[in-house]
C-alpha cells in the first residue's frame, strides 16, 4: 500500500517535471480524468448568484467531498502576522471595502491578494483520504482563472461609480471602436508572452482596460499585473488544472435582488450595470465561448450550466433536480 503511494507520488513528480506544453497537458476532456487523485471542480458565477448557497448544498449532499469556499473573510480582515515577541496578529483593514471605496488606490492591491489567496487554496496538497478514493472530489468556489475576467471595479468616484465608468467607456467608444481601441495596447502586452489572439472577443480586456482607463489601475500596475498573472498561471498550470466547471447562471436582475438581500456592507454601492457586465463576461466564457483563454487545457474543461434563477435555497424539489444534474455530470468526468 505504502509502496503504491510512493509510486504514485513518483509518477506525479515526473509528470510535473515534463516540459510544459499546453497541448500535451490538455488531456482533461470529458471522460478523461486519469483516475489519479480527486476530480477538481470549480463553481463560477456572478456576484451573489448563489455560489456559496450552492456549495453548502453540495456539502450536504456529498459530505465526503472537500470544499474550499472563497476566502472572502481574508479580504475583509487583512492581518499582519505576529512577530516572535508578540504572536498576536494586527488588523490592517478591510481590503474589499477599501477597493470599493477607493478603487484607484486599492484595485491593484486587491488583485494581488485575491489571486494569491485563491492560488494558495488551489495548490493545497490533496488530503491523503482523497488520494485513496477513486471517487474523491475537490470543489472550489471560483478559480484563479476568474480573477482576470472579473477584475473590474468602480471608477474612482465610488459608491455608484461603476455605471458611470462603464457609461463613459461605451459612449466614448461605440461598438467596434471600443474593441479596436481597447486592443491597441493589449496586443503589445500579450504578445510579449506569445499570447497573440485573433478571436473576435476581447471582453475581459475591454473591462480590464476600463479599469485601467478610469484610473483604477495605472498603466504600470496593469502591465505588471498581467505579467505576473500569466507567468504564475503558466508556472503552476499542471497543478491548477480543473476537470469541470459548474457555471451558475441567473439574470443580473436576480443577482441584484440576492445581493440586496444578502446586504454585504462593502457591496452597497454596486449597481445593476456592473452585474450586467460581469454577467456578459461569464456568458462569453461559458456559453458563447468567445473569451480568449490563455491555456489550451482550459478550453477542454467540461462545463455544466445550471440556471438557478428560480430560488433553490428552500426548494427541495429544485435542489434534488440540481444535485441530479451534478451527479450525472460527475459520472461523465
Ligand atoms: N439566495 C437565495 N436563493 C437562492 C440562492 C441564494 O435567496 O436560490 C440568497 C442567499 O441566501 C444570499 C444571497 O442570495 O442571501 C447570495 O447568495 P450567495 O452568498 O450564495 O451568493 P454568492 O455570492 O456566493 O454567489
Ligand atoms: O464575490 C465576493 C466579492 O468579492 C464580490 O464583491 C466581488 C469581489 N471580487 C472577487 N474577486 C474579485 C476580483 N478579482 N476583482 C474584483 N472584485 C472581486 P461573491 O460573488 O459574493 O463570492
Ligand atoms: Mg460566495
Amino acid at each position: 500500500m505504502a509502496a503504491g503511494r510512493f509510486l504514485l507520488r513518483r509518477l506525479r513528480a515526473s509528470f510535473r517535471s515534463q516540459p510544459r506544453n499546453a497541448l500535451v497537458d490538455a488531456p482533461r476532456a470529458r471522460g478523461m480524468h486519469d483516475g489519479g487523485g480527486p476530480r477538481r471542480l470549480c463553481i463560477e458565477g456572478n456576484i451573489a448568484v448563489g455560489k456559496s448557497t450552492f456549495v453548502k448544498l453540495l456539502t450536504k449532499t456529498h459530505p465526503e467531498w472537500q470544499v474550499a469556499t472563497e476566502p472572502i473573510a481574508t479580504w475583509q480582515n487583512v492581518q499582519a502576522a505576529g512577530t516572535q515577541k508578540d504572536s498576536t496578529s494586527r488588523r490592517l483593514g478591510n481590503l474589499l471595502d477599501m477597493m470599493y471605496q477607493e478603487p484607484a488606490r486599492w484595485s491593484y492591491t486587491f488583485q494581488t491578494l485575491s489571486f494569491m489567496s485563491r492560488l494558495k487554496v488551489q495548490l493545497e496538497p490533496t488530503p491523503g483520504r482523497l488520494l485513496q478514493a477513486d471517487t474523491s472530489v475537490r470543489v472550489f468556489e471560483r478559480s484563479v482563472y476568474s480573477d482576470r475576467a472579473s477584475s473590474m471595479v468602480p471608477s474612482r468616484q465610488a459608491r455608484g461609480p461603476l455605471s458611470q465608468g462603464l457609461g463613459q467607456l461605451s459612449s466614448s467608444y461605440p461598438s467596434g471602436q471600443l474593441h479596436c481601441a481597447a486592443l491597441a495596447r493589449q496586443d503589445q502586452l500579450f504578445c510579449s508572452h506569445g499570447l497573440e489572439d485573433s478571436s473576435p472577443n476581447y471582453c475581459r480586456y475591454i473591462f480590464a482596460k476600463n479599469l485601467f482607463e478610469n484610473g483604477s489601475l495605472s498603466d504600470v500596475e496593469w502591465h505588471i499585473y498581467q505579467d505576473w498573472h500569466s507567468f504564475l498561471l503558466q508556472e503552476f498550470e499542471d497543478r491548477l488544472l480543473l476537470h469541470g466547471f459548474i457555471y451558475l447562471q441567473a439574470s443580473p436582475q436576480v443577482c441584484m435582488e440576492r445581493l440586496c438581500q444578502r446586504g454585504r456592507e462593502e457591496e452597497k454601492g454596486i449597481e445593476l450595470a456592473y452585474l450586467k457586465q460581469l454577467h456578459g463576461q461569464h456568458e462569453d466564457w461559458f456559453i458563447n465561448k468567445t473569451t480568449k483563454l490563455h491555456f489550451e487545457a482550459l478550453r477542454h474543461v467540461p462545463v455544466l450550466v445550471l440556471n438557478i434563477s428560480e430560488d433553490f435555497s428552500e426548494n427541495a424539489a429544485k435542489q434534488e433536480e440540481l444535485m441530479g444534474q451534478v451527479n450525472t455530470f460527475m459520472r461523465n468526468l
